[in-house]
């Protein structure tokens, strides 16, 4: 299969080329004009998904038999911040390449993968967990609403012009590389830190008891090679681990893995309000379809995100 992945130098694209290109597909990526890509046999194009013609003129040079696109604005705070070119880049973004894929000359056959977030589901009703794909989304800020809208408009183009477009709500996941703005990242940054004398021996952290659903990027790039390949059109799926864990568990493994004494300490501008106190995914439906389970436990996510982390402070 010849893919191409459509914002590849953010935390899942690299992950994602390596999966690809190890299970013998040919793999092109697209970055931005100034962002780095590195990895061997891939051709990398440039392209700004908010110029329509550049994406069809790529889509004729490169004529992929499926299309990952995970390019997008995909901080939540940076939605609140500028909701405008978030709504840009998701939606309207999302609505280029789609169209670019209707007007190129490629490939009717050709699919593309909608990478949505667990986050869609927003205010989830009790008793709802674990969150099947028929859930009603209740988006709680400016990304999740971007991302809902996105999975809706592809759900409406695969049916109204047959397209094989299949979405994909993504529940949080983790692994080396994740920048510590999410909290395993920071937790494991902040350790590696105090180990090697860069800090004093307290961890700053915000709310603890949240429960969230977490499943290794190793795991999930491999779900989406699976959903191109037995995913069905017009659908939706979420990929996530099945199981919430609390925040604070998460924090005692970190803690544990350290021979530094370390503290904790309550930082209250990590402090965010906590109106969703448990989120977890259904994942029946990409089992059904896919045979996706997740392979890698959160002890070895932990495990390589601290070394990850201990290499980059030394
Ligand atoms: O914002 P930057 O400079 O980090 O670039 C991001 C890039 N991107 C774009 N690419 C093409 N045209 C645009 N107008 C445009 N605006 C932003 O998409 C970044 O390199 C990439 C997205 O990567 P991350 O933000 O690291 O997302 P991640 O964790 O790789 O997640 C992949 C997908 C996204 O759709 C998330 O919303 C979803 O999975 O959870």
């Amino acid at each position: 299969m010849k893919t191409l992945i459509i914002g590849a130098a953010g935390f899942v694209g690299g992950y994602l080329a390596k999966q690809l290109i190890g299970n013998g597909h040919q793999t092109e990526v697209t970055c931005l004009e100034n962002e780095q890509f590195n990895a061997a046999d891939c051709k990398v194009h440039r392209l700004n998904i908010l110029d329509k013609e550049s994406i069809k003129e790529l889509f004729e040079e490169v004529k992929p038999d499926f299309i990952f696109h995970l390019a997008a604005q995909s901080s939540v705070s940076l939605s609140w911040k500028n909701p405008q070119l978030t709504t840009d880049i998701n939606v309207k973004g999302t609505l280029n390449v789609l169209d670019a894929m209707r007007e190129s000359g490629i490939d009717k056959s050709a699919g593309i993968l909608l990478i949505g977030s667990g986050e869609e589901y927003g205010h989830v009703r009790e008793g709802a967990c674990p969150i099947t794909e028929d859930e009603i989304p209740r988006p709680g800020n400016i990304y999740a609403a971007t991302k809902a809208c996105q999975s809706m408009i592809g759900s409406i183009y695969a049916r109204a012009y047959g397209m094989k477009i299949i979405m994909v709500r993504a529940f949080t996941h983790v692994g080396p590389g994740q920048l510590p703005i999410f909290v395993v990242s920071d937790f494991c940054k902040q350790t590696a830190e105090i180990e090697s004398g860069q800090r004093e021996a307290v961890i700053k952290v915000g709310n603890l008891s949240a429960k969230r659903d977490f499943t290794d990027v190793r795991d999930v790039v491999r779900a989406y090679e699976l959903i191109a390949e037995k995913g069905k059109a017009g659908e939706l799926y979420n990929v996530g681990s099945g199981h919430a864990v609390e925040i604070s568990s998460i924090l005692e493994k970190i803690v544990g893995k350290s021979k530094s004494d370390i503290k904790v300490e309550v930082d209250s501008s990590k402090l965010r309000p906590v109106d969703v106190p448990i989120i977890e995914a259904d994942t029946t439906k990409i089992y059904g379809d896919t045979g996706w389970k997740p392979e890698i436990t959160l002890e070895q996510t932990i495990d390589d995100t601290l070394e990850y982390w201990r290499k980059r402070v030394n």
